[in-house]
């Protein structure tokens, strides 16, 4: 989207908001970024004097330090009559039905009279809403959040908390490549001065492993292979996470450590991780070091950002490494910038 449109959208979103009432907020499967966004939304909507129930599909008790996080209601997205609202907000989902679990063949049924925002930063977003606020180049939703309502409300310590939780879960503590920091960080100096707690955030988000993500990460790093095709390095590692009581909801945040290590190799173009599900099904999460894996994962059904990006396939590990391999051959990836 071109600026203008943006900053087009960007007011049709806010009188959007203004002149109507009766809101659902809805977040993808849950990351920080997802949970922070919706959180601070359901504080802005809160703010307004608007009427608002805030969803996820999933249950997120290690969420439970953010400030508001009771908000949520914890119901399958499938199941909600949405019906009942005016105007459903989706945050942080290229589809709708990211609202559900990756694996899920249900659907979110949204009704024709309700009016739809979707407010995103994947570059595999589909312009579903009545409203689409979608910045591929920007760091989260929770930065989108900032761009739009930051002159538009009062930004209370926890809504800077939450904002600041979104920014720094996707960004990997503003470690991943690619983005303008300039203005993240800008953004997130913002935050702070308004009361965001920094050191909750981190030591949450970063510094707080059971013991049983200690081993699954151990049995990624020892099962990591070394694979070159052509110019490309990169390794893949097969980990199951049922084994370690580890469900993909709760994925995200728990490969941070096997993560800071791949990204680390010299050498290494990208990493790419597996995970059998159950049904044959495997769930992909490629990690781009010197190159862009969004396109590969699109190639294997997926999607995401440049630096970091996921699918779900139905195929046995053996035969994935082969179909990645040759489509390494006949395709050159972008470069990281
Ligand atoms: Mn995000």
């Amino acid at each position: 989207m071109t600026n203008q449109q943006l900053k087009k959208t960007k007011l049709e979103i806010i009188d959007r908001i203004n002149k109507s009432d009766n809101f659902a907020v809805l977040i993808s499967d849950p990351d920080d970024d997802a949970i922070g966004s919706g959180l601070a939304m359901e504080e802005i909507l809160a703010q307004k004097e608007k009427s608002v129930k805030l969803y996820s599909s999933f249950d997120i008790p290690e969420y439970a330090f953010l400030p508001r996080s009771e908000k949520f209601i914890i119901q399958d997205t499938s199941t909600v009559d949405f019906g009942q609202f005016n105007n459903l907000i989706f945050l942080d989902s290229s589809d709708p039905s990211r609202t559900l679990d990756s694996i899920s063949e249900r659907s979110v049924r949204i009704p024709k009279k309700t009016f739809v925002i979707n407010i995103d930063h994947h570059s595999t977003t589909t312009m579903f809403g009545n409203l689409n606020y979608v910045v591929p180049e920007s760091t989260s939703t929770g930065e989108l959040l900032f761009d739009i309502f930051g002159k538009e409300i009062t930004i209370t310590p926890s809504i800077a908390t939450n904002l600041l939780c979104a920014i720094i879960g996707d960004t990997n503590c503003f470690k991943y490549p690619t983005y303008d920091y300039a203005h993240t960080l800008e953004i997130a100096s913002i935050l702070i001065k308004k009361g965001a707690k920094h050191d909750d955030i981190v030591k949450n988000a970063f510094y707080t492993n059971d013991k049983k993500v200690i081993d699954m990460n151990t049995e990624a790093l020892k099962n990591m292979h070394y694979n070159r095709v052509g110019n490309i390095s990169y390794t893949s590692t097969v980990v199951d996470m049922k084994k370690y009581g580890i469900t993909t909801s709760s994925s995200r945040r728990s490969f941070h450590i096997y993560y800071e290590i791949v990204q680390s190799i010299k050498g290494i173009d990208f990493s790419v991780r597996i995970n059998p599900l159950v049904d044959g099904l495997l769930k992909l999460s490629f990690r781009g070091r010197t190159v862009a894996v969004d396109k590969l994962a699109e190639h294997f059904d997926g999607g995401g950002h440049k630096a970091a990006a996921g699918s779900t396939i139905q195929n046995t590990p053996e035969q994935f490494l082969e179909e990645l391999k040759n489509y390494l051959k006949s395709t050159k990836l972008e470069k990281l910038a």
